[in-house]
């Protein structure tokens, strides 16, 4: 069973693990490595990720998320089965104030660049690039991608409070709750800025996956409480795409052999 902690509470050598473990992900370029992984979520197309537009859930973001996570720490743990993934918690206290947690914001260690820092985005191809050009004007530049992820964050206070996830906690309703913790999500993504704030590009900045940790963690804590639960059946039986699993196989965290640490320091 892996045990997913918080960032901030993984003791040093744990934290050195998943460092050099995900560093090594990214020398891989082939269907382990970290840019293969990265490509789903947005570029290159097809972009399988499922969002809302911000007024009306999409009750598959909370399961198809899961899944991306899920899939990508089963990769991590090819290479390491000691390591699962962290969650960042940006309500806590030292996020606001301190902003994106010291492990992921610090440029190099020995001399090694940080690979929770920054990550490459891959060049596409020209046919991609036209693709791209035509259906998501403004996220590839005159000059092309740039070549490594960026991010520019804004004032660690402004992140999201723990008084609103604790009030999100209480939705009575599968589309109430997925609704607004999608919305929260997608502020913190504008937060972090640069590629996290742009769909097509932003699992490639290494904190994405810290981030939505915490929103599937908030999702488990969700559907454990007393008002927690399952999702519409109409969506029970639909593939998760790429993945060969269903939404119905993504509701209990147990059977996919991982679950969350408590939360010690807040
Ligand atoms: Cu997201």
């Amino acid at each position: 069973m892996g045990i997913r902690e918080n960032i901030r509470n993984m003791p040093d050598f744990k934290l050195t693990e998943f460092r050099e473990t995900l560093g090594e992900m990214m020398q891989l370029n082939d269907e382990r490595g970290y840019a293969h992984f990265a490509g789903l979520h947005g570029l290159p197309l097809p972009a399988y990720c499922q969002h809302g537009d911000g007024r009306s859930p999409d009750l598959l973001f909370l399961p198809w998320h899961r899944a991306y996570l899920y899939f990508m720490e089963l990769a991590l743990q090819d290479i390491n089965p000691n390591v699962s993934l962290p969650w960042w918690d940006w309500t806590s206290d030292t996020s606001h104030s301190e902003g994106l947690p010291e492990a992921y914001s610090f440029k190099e260690v020995d001399g090694v660049p940080n690979p929770l820092n920054e990550a490459a985005i891959p060049n596409w191809d020209d046919q991609i690039i036209r693709i791209v050009r035509m259906q998501l004007p403004g996220v590839i530049s005159a000059r092309g991608n740039p070549p490594r992820t960026l991010r520019d964050p804004d004032l660690p206070d402004e992140l999201p409070r723990k008084a609103t996830i604790d009030d999100i906690m209480l939705a009575p309703s599968y589309d109430d709750f997925s609704l607004r913790l999608e919305n929260v999500h997608g502020a913190v993504h504008v937060w972090v800025g640069g590629s996290m704030s742009s769909v097509p590009v932003a699992a490639y900045d290494p904190i994405f996956w810290a981030h939505h940790c915490m929103i599937d963690r908030l999702w488990y804590l969700w559907q454990i409480s007393a008002v927690g639960v399952p999702p519409p059946l109409s969506i029970i039986n639909t593939v998760l795409e790429p993945f060969n699993v269903t939404a119905g196989e993504m509701l209990n965290i147990s059977s996919l052999g991982y679950d969350y640490a408590s939360q010690v320091i807040s």
